[in-house]
């Protein structure tokens, strides 16, 4: 770790500690019960908070897969599902109840599974006691069903989400958007996978059913007593969740498997590597297939990233096990993600064509915008080009088709990130100088570390115009107001 890398860990644990102690902060927050919001009232010191439970002991569970939802019915154009937003408890410590926050019961919640041109409804049901608001990550999808923060489903009510899905075969997932809780809804539960397929996909020979696996990782604190620990810091979630369990380990067979690999965690970025040190071949970020395979060692994820790597188990005998690293800020607990455990062999007819997708040409851009991100910590809000979100302000108006590039600061010594609602975009370098390839495909979401600045290149000819909004996906940042009005209008 390079002397930068131990001060930005530092300022990390540093901000996270000077945020707690901050009043507005806690304000706006939930009650113990991760429901009810609690009144103005002072946040507690941030020295009496620090007891968390032991880091569960690694590789003891088996990594789930999460469940596919089942529509309730179908039509020749359309599923319907439910999927009720539920408190439940869960085992997440070995033989410890965990009360969470849930869609339809489950930790993390179940994957719901699209194709491109289907149309999909999801009826959704809040037995919470606060608002929430559903997002679909990644979605193409229109203004009412985007599930924007102000946009809420208030407590005891329903409402239907509705996907057309006109977008490529893609791994996003959906989680709660609801403004100044979404930190701590998704914190506590509120998040799954919605996979799009599509004809180019299908028709492609990649590794499918069994061997398409989701690792969604993210990091949590837990209590002596088991139950989640909430404060907006970075330092207090040192247990790593795959799919809801601790670095648990997954059996293999010796053959090429598809990993959705999705950063779920509220703060913590994360670069992955293999304890073998060997390639693995990236085929998607954000928004779906690259253009060609990427062979790399390195999967960097800010949260709400996602990548698709091809790794090749048939390297290795069986009896072998490999580690998923993270080598970007690693602490003691976080460093090891989860175990592949190489128990058998496979026939494996699956391959990677050298040409994966066609994405759309670049075009010139007739706009530049500038957004600066920074955190003020002396009131604990989140700001970008120096204001707070505000529901009310016009922040960014665009015309719909035109092609900008928006240029991204981070003014801060901690890292941030940059996710922009329905559109995609195109990394067009970091710093002056051009994306890795697996960060030159269509992306959603892009990270802006300390000192960065990352110019994108976006173009507004989705079917859909409206507002929608860019924010920080470090979501508890967006929670503290890193988030703005994008109002894309037809002229
Ligand atoms: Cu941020």
């Amino acid at each position: 770790m390079t002397s930068t890398r131990r001060e930005i860990l530092a300022l990390m644990a540093a901000a996270g500690g000077s945020l707690a102690v901050t009043g507005a902060l806690y304000a706006r927050g939930l009650g113990d019960d991760g429901q009810s919001p609690v009144a103005l009232q002072p946040a507690p010191a941030a020295e009496t908070v620090t007891q968390l439970a032991p880091i569960a002991a690694k590789f003891a569970a088996a990594m789930p897969i999460p469940a596919t939802l089942r529509p309730t019915s179908t039509t020749s154009t359309t599923d319907y599902y439910t999927l009720p937003v539920v408190p439940a408890s869960v085992e997440i410590l070995p033989g410890v109840l965990t009360s969470v926050l849930t869609y339809g019961g489950s930790f993390p919640g179940p994957t719901i599974r699209a194709r491109a041109g289907r149309r999909t409804v999801v009826k959704q049901l809040n037995s919470l006691t606060s608002g929430t608001s559903m997002h679909l990550h990644g979605a193409v999808v229109d203004e009412a069903n985007d599930g924007g923060p102000m946009d809420l489903v208030q407590p005891g009510a329903s409402r239907n989400y509705t996907y057309l899905n006109p977008q490529a075969a893609s791994t996003l997932w959906y989680h709660d958007h609801a403004h100044h809780v979404e930190a701590e809804h998704v914190y506590r539960g509120m998040s799954g996978l919605y996979l799009i397929t599509d004809d180019n996909e299908a028709a492609l020979p990649l590794p499918k059913g069994q061997y398409d696996v989701p690792i969604m990782v993210r990091d949590i604190g837990l209590n002596p007593d088991g139950s989640l620990f909430f404060d907006h810091q970075f330092d207090t979630r040192p247990q790593i969740l795959v799919n809801g369990k601790p670095q648990p380990y997954f059996q293999v067979a010796a053959r090429k498997y598809r990993l959705r690999v999705l950063n779920a965690s509220n703060l913590r970025p994360f670069e992955f590597r293999l304890s073998s040190g060997h390639e693995f071949t990236q085929i998607a970020s954000d928004r779906g297939l690259l253009a060609e395979p990427f062979v790399t060692t390195s999967l960097p994820l800010s949260p709400g990233e996602r990548g698709d790597i091809i790794v090749d188990f048939s390297r290795y005998p069986v009896g072998t096990s490999i580690v998923l690293e993270n080598t970007l800020f690693p602490q003691d607990s976080t460093k090891e993600i989860m175990r592949f455990d190489v128990v058998r062999t496979a026939y494996d007819a699956s391959s990677v064509p050298a040409r994966l997708a066609t994405l759309p040409a670049p075009l010139s851009p007739t706009v530049t915008r500038t957004f600066e991100l920074d955190m003020d910590e002396t009131t604990g809000t989140g700001r970008i080009n120096g204001l707070s979100y505000d529901e009310n302000r016009a922040d960014t108006t665009v015309r719909w088709g035109d092609t900008e590039v928006w240029e991204i600061k981070n003014l801060d010594f901690i890292p941030h990130n940059f996710h922009i609602h329905l559109v995609d975009f195109r990394v067009l370098d970091i710093n002056g100088v051009a994306p890795r390839a697996g960060e030159a495909g269509l992306k959603d979401t892009v990270r802006v570390m300390p000192n960065e600045t990352v110019r994108i290149l976006v173009t507004f000819n989705f079917p859909y115009a409206g507002r929608y909004y860019y924010h920080c996906h470090l979501i508890d940042h967006s929670s503290m107001g890193m988030m703005a009005n994008l109002d894309i209008v037809r002229s």
